[in-house]
């Protein structure tokens, strides 16, 4: 009866826990646990509500605080999919920035349109205009709705067995679309902390099990996202689409701003690179560069474990 507990959330020093098919518990977190979060493994203390200590973990997703202090959003993530909306509209950047981040967790990433029944056919392509600069990557790339659960199917289908994060900006609807993915009786229950104005504020990660083999980790929306870009191989797993062009470059350390031979520049003349993504790639690699902006103000991810880059 010694197995572990999974964290559901951390609220200051105490945790809800809980095991597969078992209510949730309280359990209290003592000073050396502090590092414990939502999606953690915790074993208790021979019967005391108290967590005795948390099991290794495959990886974590961190933040910087508003006073620059590393924070821990969720541990033990298989999947990250980045939240857009047309509704509030995302800037491009924070999206290839999440995707540097998740790719060097490692996990899988993968992206979510939201609100796709705001875009009317008027608009055509006009609410996925960004995500098609994705579209050489080999992530999935679905467009869903909270609201009318277009496309929650084929989510599901992506999602099966693996524990998958939510992150993008606030207002995205990741909270929404956690709310949609559950059962119904789960529903009733009033996962959601109310912020007392009606208006649901999601302020620390929440894990959910949805029944048929995934879990869901509802995230805090976030307005700035910045990976810690180590070194050109953390760029490049950010950017496999660049990279695998950047193989035919003629110098191998070919930074695809003036060198001849380089097949980068070639291709994104030609389109085959998308201009977003390039200027993306060529504004992270002069943070990186000068050490502003990615790797010297904020460091969200730590990297643990093996590269894992390929779709299943
Ligand atoms: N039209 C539309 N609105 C949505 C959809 N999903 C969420 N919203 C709305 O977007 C707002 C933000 O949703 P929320 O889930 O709190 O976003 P979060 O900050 O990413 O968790 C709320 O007013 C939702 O009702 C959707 O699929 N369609
Ligand atoms: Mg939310
Ligand atoms: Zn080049």
């Amino acid at each position: 009866m010694n197995d572990p507990f999974r964290v559901i959330a951390r609220y200051g020093s105490e945790v809800d826990i809980a095991r597969p098919g078992e209510p949730v518990l309280r359990a209290h977190l003592r000073r050396r646990n502090d590092d414990v979060v939502c999606g953690d493994l915790v074993f208790l203390e021979n019967g005391k509500a108290a967590v005795a200590r948390r099991a290794e973990r495959v990886n974590r997703l961190v933040r910087r605080d508003g006073s620059h202090r590393v924070k821990t959003i969720a541990a033990n993530i298989d999947r990250a999919w980045i939240v857009v909306a047309p509704r509030p509209e995302t800037p491009r950047l924070l999206i290839d920035r999440f995707l540097v981040g998740i790719l060097n967790l490692p996990a899988r990433a993968g992206i979510l349109i939201n609100k796709s029944d705001l875009v009317t056919s008027a608009e055509g392509g006009h609410g996925t205009l960004a995500a098609d600069d994705y579209r050489s990557l080999d992530i999935p790339i679905l467009s869903v709705s909270a609201h009318t659960e277009d496309g929650l199917d084929l989510l599901r289908a992506a999602a099966r067995g693996a524990s998958n994060i939510l992150v993008g900006p606030s207002g995205a609807g990741k909270s929404s679309l956690i709310q949609a993915l559950l059962p119904r009786e789960t529903l009733r229950v009033g996962a959601l902390g109310d912020t007392g104005e009606g208006r649901h504020t999601t302020t620390t990660a929440r894990w959910y099990e949805t029944g048929d083999g995934a879990a869901w980790i509802d995230s805090p929306g976030v307005r700035d996202f910045s990976p810690e870009i180590r070194g050109a191989d953390d760029l490049a797993r950010g950017f496999p689409d660049i990279a695998e062009i950047a193989e035919h470059c003629r110098f191998r350390d070919c930074t695809h701003r003036a060198e001849p031979d380089c097949a980068v520049r070639i291709a994104a003349d030609e389109g085959r690179i998308m201009a977003g993504r390039m200027a993306a790639w060529l504004e992270l690699f002069s943070g990186m560069e000068t050490g502003s902006g990615a790797s010297d103000r904020h460091t969200p991810l730590e990297r643990k474990g093996h590269a894992r880059n390929s779709e299943t």
